[in-house]
């Protein structure tokens, strides 16, 4: 077994310290005298890799010793952030690094300031799975990440004249945390021709020949748990020409430029991150990714299998493979092709063991984002694939028209091939098909895709195969690292900092409610918090905000269904309202900040929209000075994991107003309350089963119920459909010119007002402004305010992503954790 000390990396400061200067000195091949902060995090981080490879060694050694069954987390984004930080934490040498970068002329704070932020993902899905590597590996679970080495992480947003402008990230100049293993590659096939004969027994042999080869490079990042040695990996492809640098054929017939062509198409596929969130656009390059990025890690894992000499058979023993949306699910089809083409298996034994194998995860049920392939595109890229998917597809259909017969509208429904114009491929009935348990992510939402998208499958699989995992976050990167004087106060109060390790202990707050001193202390950092956020503000955007004002924070994806557009027009009500006061009553208001932040991807003009409506209200609202400190508007630019780092701790009420029914979970939710802020949500997602652990009366809940959403779009579209009259006027200030150009606002009015109200903006208009009204009187009784607070985090353990975690250990991967 390990020691704390062999694991927690630097014996003292001096030992730390001595490792920085030979990194700077030998690694970056600087004078110490001439080190820099990008030198100082350079080093530093170096340092601290160099601590976490022996960790991870060990880690690997010893799974592979135990032979143990491990899960494989396929996803396509890991939205890491940073990882200096997190690496000092979860080795507990952050203490040590602090006093050694002081001593040799530093601020931490200004060392981590220099990371860039690991931004390979889109959101919620994305920052899900870094939450889950980080329990799987603080709970010493084996298990691996695979995901794909993007160039390009999402893109990096900035507001010019109040409009959105997307920069590449160009992000890999410098990043001390990942190791290339130029020695694991993997050669991926696309296109080419199957030809099937017979062998000696008359079985039919399928063989997949021609077309282009790519080959993948394994990257490796080792992801530390905290207060644990072990280490997990997470290993991300990058994609490359196959024939090395070029194709010396082509090369030295003269032909150069195509030969560097074809080698910059095949660096193509691992280039850049999608910028669609909840959005499918169908691109052949994107299904390109999917394959590469699947194949290379089936590849891998079968590999590491056929070492331990095992039966076929014993394969869903020893590996679980969980799939993050539909987003891998030719996962599937590859490895039954692997099986029955490569291996030689039987369809029936391969599909037991390709079915036995994986879960999948459904993230949405927004039709939008549901993934479909033409069936033509899959033909011409993978027309092996495409066979079996057929094949599958008919084992299946014939399985259904046994125990329905005669039931031809059931098969037509439930076919994975669409018989529309062109044909199909529905990616989330694959992975339903292909997955022995398919789960959602929060209560609400796993019921929902039970009873809609998934409705029919259900009748076919039974209620067993499906089941809900309630969505959870990591107290260590969202309370320990983001708020660190209220971990302190909290572990103070709790008996140290255990509560990290079991988030269920934070319930021991409850009985400080009532302590005066205690909640004293508590307002304290959340103004703390407040003073760090207005000083970003103030040199970011030159506005001045009001620490003692409520900060009122929307910060995620903007979509039309999480309603940025409603919380806007509920400020320009609120800015109309002012106006129409007397100073003197002015003064009586509740001060506020509305703060939002949020990409819009590229090519969705309406979320465009809706931010340029943001800044235009802002910029007017920000200098009227009959409203002053009453109301300011701000847009924090570039929305990412190290700002959300910031803002959420400084944030007394944050806004998770989707149209009820459609936000599948929401995270954000969980690390605004567990940083002792309060929210004003639907009875969506986990804010239904946040409601329930902290209580009714610690949060602002309004607005339609998911059951509603459905008759009630149907008024719109046959009935008379009239607008709220707050809501109307608020629309008569927008198109009388009051924030600019009325033209530039005139698609988000018409879909409230002259098309059918998707989104229910309308209808709960009312009900939300009501709502907003009672928090500015709540708002005024501060220690009633901080008093919810309290007692909300103390009801918050549920929402640990450990819990989540052990949930999918237990009732889908069946695995344990491995002794440490
Ligand atoms: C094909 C385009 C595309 C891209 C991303 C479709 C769908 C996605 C993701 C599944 C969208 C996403 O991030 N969903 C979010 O997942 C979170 C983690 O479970 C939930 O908390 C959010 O509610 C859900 O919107």
């Amino acid at each position: 077994a390990w020691t704390k000390h062999e694991f927690s990396g630097f014996k003292d400061k001096d030992d730390f310290e001595r490792e920085v200067v030979r990194h700077v000195e030998t690694t970056l091949a600087r004078s110490i005298y001439n080190c820099d902060e990008s030198a100082a995090y350079s080093a530093a981080s170096l340092a601290f890799r160099d601590r976490l490879v022996k960790d991870w060694n060990k880690t690997q050694q010893r799974q592979t010793f135990t032979d143990s069954k491990r899960i494989y987390y396929l996803s396509l984004e890991f939205l890491m952030g940073r990882a200096f930080d997190n690496a000092m934490l979860n080795l507990g040498a952050k203490d040590t690094a602090k006093e050694g970068l002081a001593e040799l002329g530093f601020r931490i704070e200004d060392i981590i300031g220099q990371e860039h932020d690991a931004a390979l993902g889109n959101g919620g899905l994305g920052r899900l799975a870094a939450c889950f590597l980080d329990s799987m590996a603080t709970l010493n679970y084996p298990a691996w990440g695979y995901g794909l080495r993007y160039r390009y992480g999402i893109f990096k947003q900035e507001i010019i004249d109040g409009y959105q402008v997307e920069v590449p990230d160009y992000w890999l100049d410098f990043n001390p945390w990942e190791f290339p293993r130029h020695d694991v590659t993997v050669d991926i096939q696309f296109f080419g021709q199957v030809s099937k004969t017979q062998d000696e027994n008359g079985k039919t042999i399928a063989k997949w020949e021609g077309g282009d080869i790519v080959k993948a490079v394994a990257y490796d990042v080792p992801t530390p748990g905290y207060d644990t040695p072990s280490t997990n990996n997470l290993r991300l492809w990058s994609s490359k020409a196959a024939s090395g640098e070029f194709d010396f054929q082509k090369f030295n017939s003269g032909d150069y430029e195509s030969s560097v062509a074809d080698q910059q198409r095949a660096e193509t596929i691992s280039a850049v991150l999608y910028p669609n969130d909840n959005l499918d656009r169908g691109k052949e390059l994107r299904v390109k990714q999917q394959y590469f990025w699947v194949a290379a890690s089936l590849y891998d894992i079968v590999r590491r299998f056929k070492k331990t000499k095992r039966k076929w058979s014993e394969f869903p023993d020893q590996i679980a493979i969980q799939l993050n949306d539909t987003h891998p699910t030719l996962a599937i089809v590859e490895l039954q092709r692997i099986l029955i083409d490569i291996e030689g298996l039987e369809w029936d034994e391969a599909w037991n063991i390709v079915t036995s194998t994986f879960g999948y995860t459904n993230h949405t049920v927004l039709p939008e984002a549901l993934e479909k392939w033409p069936v033509g595109l899959i033909q011409h890229l993978l027309p092996r694939h495409l066979q079996i998917i057929y094949d599958i597809n008919l084992f299946f259909l014939h399985s259904v028209e046994r125990r329905f017969p005669n039931d031809r509208d059931l098969l037509r429904r439930v076919s994975i091939i669409e018989e529309s114009q062109p044909k199909m491929v529905r990616m989330a009935f694959l992975a339903v098909v292909g997955s022995h348990k398919v789960n959602g992510v929060a209560e609400l939402h796993s019921d929902l895709i039970q009873t809609t998208i998934f409705k029919d499958l259900v009748t076919i699989f039974g209620e067993d195969k499906f089941t809900n995992v309630t969505n959870g976050i990591t107290p260590r990167r969202w309370l320990h690292q983001a708020n660190p004087r209220l971990s302190e106060l909290i572990a103070s109060k709790t008996g140290g900092y255990e509560f990290l390790k079991d988030l269920t202990l934070l319930n021991k707050l409850e009985l400080f409610v009532d302590d005066k001193e205690f909640r004293k202390e508590w307002a304290e950092i959340k103004y703390a918090n407040k003073v760090v956020l207005a000083k970003y503000i103030k040199s970011t955007l030159g506005v001045s905000v009001n620490p003692a004002a409520l900060f009122d924070v929307q910060v995620k994806r903007i979509h039309e269904y999480k309603r940025q557009q409603l919380n806007i027009f509920g400020v320009i009500h609120r800015y109309l309202t002012l106006k129409a006061m007397s100073p003197e009553e002015r003064k009586k208001q509740q001060p506020r900040v509305s703060i939002f932040g949020g990409k819009a991807a590229p090519g969705y003009w309406m979320a465009k929209q809706i931010i340029h409506l943001i800044n235009s209200v802002g910029s007017l609202v920000n200098k009227d000075a009959d409203i002053g400190d009453a109301l300011k508007v701000i847009f924090l630019e570039d929305y990412n994991v190290s700002k959300a780092e910031i803002i959420i701790p400084a944030s007394d009420l944050s806004e998770h107003i989707s149209t009820a029914g459609t936000e599948a979970s929401g995270t954000s939710n969980m690390k605004f309350v567990l940083n002792g802020g309060l929210i004003i949500g639907t009875c969506d997602g986990a804010n239904i089963e946040i409601t329930r652990e902290i209580g009714q009366d610690n949060i602002f809940l309004f607005g339609t119920l998911s059951e509603d959403v459905e008759d009630l779009r149907h008024t719109h579209t046959y009935g008379e459909h009239t607008v709220d009259q707050d809501l109307a006027k608020v629309f008569d200030a927008i198109q009388g010119g009051m924030f600019g150009e009325p033209n530039d606002f005139q698609a988000m009015i018409s879909a409230v007002r002259d098309h059918s109200d998707y989104y229910l903006v309308s209808d709960d208009f009312q009900s939300y402004i009501d709502t907003h009204k009672m928090v500015d009187e709540e708002y005024q009784n501060q220690e009633e305010w901080i008093s919810k607070c309290i007692r909300s985090v103390a009801r918050m353990g549920f929402f640990s992503s450990d819990r989540c975690i052990n949930e999918y250990a237990e009732g889908i991967w069946n695995i344990e954790p491995l002794a440490v």
